[in-house]
């Protein structure tokens, strides 16, 4: 048997290229935590997690994580068969509650480890591929609508993009819903817009701001209300012909199988950390493709290792109605793996080679790292 010899977990930060505005926060800085599982084979494997801007999006930092990966999670994983990955989860879930982004993170560690001890990427462990590239959204969220005009038009030139997701709730429903007419008009019929109000409306304003984006052409709306309104979110799929999706109403199976009972969402941004896994998001996809709910492949903003951990699972899945979202690492100023991922044809062209798919730099997350925090072991070193 293989076994888990060492879990290790890591602070960085990485600027962004600009401001990127939501309702709940403005990020400058992408704070993550990389988890690194060392098997007794000497194979490493690497998952993230972050959160956005701290504590205002969910109820795990990224420095909570890294206690209680340390703390708890990482020494009940020492010793276990490194390639059960249902028996090293089930060690977690069987003594610690919660924690799903971190979970995630360990979770995603184990299975690169596990594909590229193997020679195959993670998706060989979800059945394989029935894509190799991913549709992708990019989310313009500048602050400024003529600066979103420009690089929403430099995305369309340069045929990186074609569908775009506007970040508003911070402002009046009034003033939101021109910000995003403008950038529909400008950008005209070659681009998609979507927009994501981060549960910032009331039921009134949602009412109100749904018929206006509606009117400018836009195709779907997420998370306009709390996440825990779902009588709300119903209404507004019953008066408008715009998708309504749910992003924070979801935290895993059992959200997405109450959002489907209720039929409360059209849509469900998938994502990975929010699920508390891969196996778990790949169990909420299940219960959208049963309950004919879309999906749309979201993020929670990762940088490469959770980007192409979401993308090695996506690949697997029979749909993805909506496309999808794994654009930060563009968002990031560095990139802590060695080959930088390939944005194509409005897709994301998935790599082909073992676990994640690419080799990490360690001395790049050296370098990132918080004061303070651990080198990285390196095998062989
Ligand atoms: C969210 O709420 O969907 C995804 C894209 C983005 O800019 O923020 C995230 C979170
Ligand atoms: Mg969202």
């Amino acid at each position: 048997m293989v076994a888990i010899d060492r879990v290790e977990a890591v602070i960085i930060d990485v600027p962004t290229i600009r401001p990127h505005v939501l309702a709940m926060a403005t990020m400058r800085v992408q704070t993550a935590l990389l988890v690194i599982v060392t098997r007794s084979d000497g194979v490493q494997g690497v998952g993230e997690a972050n959160t956005i801007s701290g504590l205002t999006y969910g109820d795990e930092s990224t420095q909570s994580m890294k206690v209680n990966i340390d703390a708890y999670l990482g020494p009940l994983l020492i010793g276990a068969d490194a390639d059960n990955i249902n028996g090293a989860m089930a060690r977690l879930d069987g003594a610690a509650v919660g924690n799903r982004f971190a979970k995630c993170a360990l979770e995603t560690a184990l299975y690169d480890a596990s594909a590229r001890a193997m020679g195959a990427p993670i998706s060989s462990l979800f059945g394989g591929r029935r894509r190799e590239a991913l549709s992708m959204a990019w989310v313009l969220a500048s602050g400024d609508t003529a600066k979103d005009i420009d690089e929403g038009q430099q995305m369309l030139d340069t045929k990186r993009h074609r569908i775009f997701k506007l970040k508003i709730g911070l402002k009046s429903v009034a003033e939101d819903c021109a910000h995003v007419a403008a950038i529909a008009e400008a950008l005209g019929r070659g681009a998609e817009i979507r927009v994501d109000v981060n549960q910032h409306w009331t039921r009134r304003q949602a009412q109100d701001g749904c018929a206006r984006l509606q009117d400018v052409g836009v195709t779907l709306v997420e998370q306009p209300l709390k996440g825990s309104d779902h009588v709300g979110a119903r209404a507004l799929m019953e008066r408008f012909d715009l998708a309504i999706m749910a992003d924070e109403a979801l935290s895993g199976p059992l959200s997405a199988y109450d959002l489907a009972r209720t039929a409360s969402a059209d849509v469900f941004a998938l994502k990975i950390a929010q699920s508390g896994g891969l196996r778990a998001a790949k169990e909420v996809a299940a219960i959208a493709e049963v309950a004919d709910i879309a999906l749309y492949g979201g993020t929670m903003l990762e940088g490469p290792v959770g980007s192409l951990a979401s993308a090695q699972l996506f690949a697997t899945l029979p749909a993805l109605e909506w496309d999808t979202e794994l654009f930060a690492p563009l968002l990031l100023t560095e990139n802590v793996a060695q080959e930088a991922l390939v944005y194509e044809d409005y897709e994301l062209k998935l790599p082909t080679g073992p676990g994640l798919g690419v080799a990490m730099d360690w001395d790049k997350i050296d370098a990132l790292a918080q004061d303070g925090q651990p080198k990285i072991t390196r095998v062989g070193a």
